[in-house]
């Protein structure tokens, strides 16, 4: 049985996306499109369902969906976005989500993107960034402490999110960029650090026993590949140039109980 990820188009408005650390840079929208849809059909080749997302051209980072949502193997959660300019993004999510999941709310002080959420079995370790702050590390505990999850903050500079700085790629290791991402609250874990000449490489999607991950990063690549992971690598470039990488254009749903699966890092 496939797993579902829900996805998004890129909307008309991609070229006017929120920027954080990188300059503007021209946008081919049809470029992007085509990426997206590279991204999509990988996903379908991976055994994902994708289900779409009502498409919002007038939010222009709305194809960026792991951003308004958190979804765990018992319940979905939504937060105010981090970004005030993306908060028209949430309801869609909410009704989509809501078909497969209970879904709960964060509120206000709490801001959380989701890009800034990264699990690991039942570690929920949750990046303190531009986009998330301690109030919604604070509700997520209070939310997520009934089903024994366990909440952990990280400190995350230099990079939008916690997953633009490290991600985790199986068995004890997190990919990451070390300068951008405090490794401390990782105890136990192998880290294995991206060199610096890719910086931007610590961000990939990891699918169990493949890895997508965005072109222009070869060392990384091959770092992956000796660890016997399957990489995938997708030329990203258009939504990069919108601060997007590759775990950011979807939110994996868990699977279904009984199926024998167990969830993907989200
Ligand atoms: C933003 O700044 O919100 C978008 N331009 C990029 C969001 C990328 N999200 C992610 O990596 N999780």
């Amino acid at each position: 049985m496939s797993r579902i990820a829900l996805t998004r188009a890129v909307s008309a408005s991609l070229v006017r996306c929120e920027l954080t650390y990188l300059e503007r840079a021209p946008i081919d929208l049809d470029r992007a499109r085509q990426q997206h849809a590279t991204y999509e059909s990988l996903l379908t080749s991976l055994g994902w369902h994708i289900v779409r997302l009502p498409t919002l051209d007038d939010q222009p980072d709305a194809v960026f969906v792991e951003d308004a949502a958190i979804a765990l193997d018992e319940l979905a959660i939504l937060a105010p976005m981090g970004a005030a300019s993306r908060a028209g993004e949430s309801l869609t999510v909410e009704e989509a989500l809501s078909r497969f999941l209970p879904v709960k709310c964060l509120t206000p002080p709490a801001t959380l993107d989701g890009g800034d959420v990264l699990r690991v079995g039942r570690r929920v370790f949750v990046g303190l960034s531009r986009r998330t702050n301690a109030a919604a590390v604070d509700q997520l505990r209070r939310l997520l402490d009934p089903y024994e999850y366990e909440v952990i903050p990280v400190s995350v500079s230099g990079a939008l999110h916690l997953k633009s700085a490290c991600s985790f790629v199986g068995g004890d290791t997190l990919l990451a960029n070390t300068k951008w991402v405090d490794v401390r609250p990782f105890p136990g874990m192998t880290i294995l650090p991206v060199e610096k000449s890719e910086a931007w490489g610590a961000s990939v999607l990891f699918l169990e026993d493949h890895v997508v991950m965005a072109s222009g990063f070869p060392r990384t690549a091959h770092a992956l590949r000796v660890r016997d992971l399957s990489v995938e690598v997708i030329d990203l470039s258009e939504l990069r140039k919108a601060e997007g990488g590759p775990t950011c254009l979807s939110i994996l749903l868990p699977s279904p109980k009984g199926d024998g699966g167990s969830a993907p890092a989200v």
